[in-house]
C-alpha cells in the first residue's frame, strides 16, 4: 500500500483570535515536527479543527502543508464532511495538492444505516484515485461498527486503511487477524504500545504534535524488542496524556508550541483560550514533558 507507517500528527491548525490561519506558525510546526522525524501528516482531521473550519480554510490548511513538506514525507487529508459534495471537492484538491491519501470520518448526527456509510465511502472512493483511510471514532461520531461491519466497509475498492481510534482492542486484533493486508492506524495515543502489540502499522495522534521525539523513541524500543523501555515510555506519556487531556486538549496543545517558540496560536471558537490557571498546568506540563 502506498499509505505510510509510523508516526504521525494529527496535525493541529494555529489559528488567530478572528480564526484566521497562521501560515507562519503552521509551517513552524511542521518543520519542527519534521526535524523530529515523523513519517507523515494527518492533515485536518479533528485535531486540525476542520468541523469548525470553513470549505475554504480547510483547503488552505491542505495546501500550506503540501507546499512546506513538499514531498518530504507522505501526507494524508481529511476531508470528511457533514456535506458529501464538499467531501468530493476536498477529495480533488487533495489529488491536486500530491497528497498520497484520503480519510473521511464516518457519516454521523444522522444516525446513518451501514448501506448508506457503505455507500458513501463507495462513492468516495470511485471518484477519488488516492486511497481511502476511513476514520473511525465511535465516540465522536456516535456510530460503531462491528468488525465484520468494518470488513465489509475494507472490500470496497480504494478502501485501504483504517484510523481505529477506539478502545476495544479485541476489535482490533479481530481485524488485524481478519485483514492482514489493511493498514491500520492507532488512533488512541493512550493505547500505542498495545496497539503495536497487535499489529497496527502507524499511529495518528493530536499530542504527536508535542511528543514527538518520545512517541518516536517508544515505536523504535517496541521494533527493537526492549519492551521494558517501551513500556516506560508509554507511562509517562500517559501522564502527559492525562494532564493534556484535563486541561482543553487542543488549546493547551497549541500553548505548548508556543512555549518552544514555534506560535502555536489560538483554536477556533467555540475553543476558549486558556484561563490562566490552564496557562500554569500548561507550564507544569511543559516542564514534565521536557524531564522525561
Ligand atoms: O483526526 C484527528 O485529529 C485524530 O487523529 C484524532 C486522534 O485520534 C485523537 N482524537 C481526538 C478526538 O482528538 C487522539 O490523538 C486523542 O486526542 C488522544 O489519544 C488523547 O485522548
Amino acid at each position: 500500500s502506498a499509505l505510510p507507517g509510523g508516526i504521525i500528527p494529527a496535525l493541529l491548525t494555529p489559528v488567530d483570535s478572528r480564526g484566521d490561519i497562521l501560515r507562519d506558525h503552521l509551517v513552524s510546526l511542521l518543520e519542527y515536527t519534521l526535524d523530529c522525524g515523523v513519517s507523515g501528516f494527518y492533515v485536518g482531521g479533528s485535531t486540525g479543527e476542520c468541523f469548525l473550519m470553513s470549505v475554504s480554510q480547510r483547503k488552505e490548511v491542505l495546501s500550506i502543508a503540501s507546499e512546506t513538506v513538499s514531498g518530504r514525507v507522505p501526507l494524508i487529508a481529511h476531508i470528511g464532511a457533514q456535506n458529501v459534495d464538499d467531501s468530493f471537492y476536498l477529495a480533488e484538491e487533495a489529488h491536486a495538492l500530491g497528497y498520497s491519501a484520503i480519510s473521511a470520518v464516518t457519516p454521523y448526527y444522522y444516525g446513518f444505516s451501514f448501506q448508506e456509510v457503505f455507500s458513501y465511502y463507495q462513492e468516495l472512493c470511485q471518484i477519488s484515485q488516492l486511497p481511502m483511510v476511513m476514520y473511525f471514532i465511535p465516540a465522536l461520531t456516535g456510530r460503531t461498527f462491528t468488525s465484520q461491519e468494518i470488513a465489509r466497509l475494507a472490500a470496497i475498492p480504494g478502501l485501504e486503511g483504517i484510523k481505529f481510534t477506539d478502545g476495544d482492542l479485541f476489535k482490533l486484533e479481530r481485524l488485524r487477524g481478519q485483514l492482514p493486508d489493511f493498514v491500520i492506524y492507532s488512533g488512541y495515543d493512550e493505547l500505542l504500545l498495545p496497539s503495536l502489540s497487535l499489529g497496527v502499522n502507524g499511529a495518528i495522534g493530536s499530542t504527536y504534535n508535542v511528543t514527538a521525539p518520545l512517541v518516536i523513541a517508544l515505536w523504535e524500543s517496541f521494533r527493537e524488542g526492549d519492551l521494558a523501555r517501551a513500556g516506560h515510555l508509554q507511562r509517562e506519556l500517559n501522564t502527559i496524556i492525562e494532564m493534556l487531556v484535563g486541561n482543553n486538549l487542543y488549546p493547551t496543545l497549541k500553548d505548548l508550541l508556543a512555549r518552544r517558540g514555534l506560535g502555536g496560536g489560538l483554536c477556533r471558537r467555540p475553543f476558549l483560550p486558556l484561563t490562566a490557571s490552564q496557562k500554569e498546568e500548561s507550564a507544569r506540563i511543559d516542564t514534565h514533558i521536557t524531564r522525561v
